[in-house]
């Protein structure tokens, strides 16, 4: 399988990565966790990102397709892999197009996880006091959304257009949640 995991900040998709991946048997490569990593370890990469996702923006294009192209670059991609939160913006599908080009990949599916923007919050702030991410407070939560509505949910239609696109609901519980993707994907 290789595959990307599209939706809006809480609608689950880091959670259901990990469970997609060691179904499928496919590396999950979440952008956010390599950043993370990187802050939390505080590399030149983590530097550059921290202040973009503390304030809940997108940290820039050539700092992230760089980190991606690299990760896609080793050999456990080989036989598959499922992107989280890449690609964010359609600049960053243009790019990932070419890389999987010049890989000799193609994508197989876009999967799109969908929750409304108060299950969402709600979910986010319920992490915050658990994890207390930088990035789980209320205002930075609220322009998350808006830069996922202008910047990212505009490749819903894009990867739609091409016949990739997978849709479905992120309510429920995440054992659900889990069996309507693996039932979706399957049925493809
Ligand atoms: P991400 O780490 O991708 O964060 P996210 O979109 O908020 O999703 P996340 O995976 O954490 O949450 P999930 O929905 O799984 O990005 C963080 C930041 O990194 C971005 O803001 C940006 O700055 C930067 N970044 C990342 N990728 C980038 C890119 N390509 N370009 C530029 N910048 C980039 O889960 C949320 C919570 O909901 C969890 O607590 C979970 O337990 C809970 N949950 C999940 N499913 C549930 C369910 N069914 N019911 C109840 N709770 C559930």
């Amino acid at each position: 399988m290789r595959a990307i995991l599209l939706g809006p900040p809480g609608a689950g998709k880091g959670t259901q990565a990990t469970r997609l991946a060691q179904r499928y048997g496919v590396p999950a490569i979440s952008t956010g966790d390599i950043f993370r990593a990187n802050v939390s370890g505080d590399t030149e990469l983590g530097r550059s990102a921290q202040a973009y996702m503390s304030a809940g923006a997108l940290v820039p294009d050539e700092v992230t397709n760089a980190m991606v192209a690299d990760r896609l670059s080793q050999d456990d991609v080989v036989s598959g892999f499922l992107l989280d939160g890449y690609p964010r913006n359609p600049e960053q599908a243009v790019e990932l197009d070419m890389m999987l080009g010049g890989l000799g990949f193609t994508l197989d599916a876009a999967i799109e996880i969908t929750a409304d923007v108060d299950e969402v919050t709600e979910r986010l702030l319920r992490r915050a006091q658990i994890e207390g991410r930088a990035d789980d407070t209320e205002p930075v939560i609220r322009t998350r959304l808006e830069v996922y509505g202008v910047a990212t949910a505009p490749l819903t239609a894009f990867y739609a257009g091409r016949g990739l696109l997978v849709q479905v609901d992120g309510l429920g519980d995440i054992d659900s949640v889990t069996e309507r993707l693996v039932a979706a994907l399957d049925a493809r």
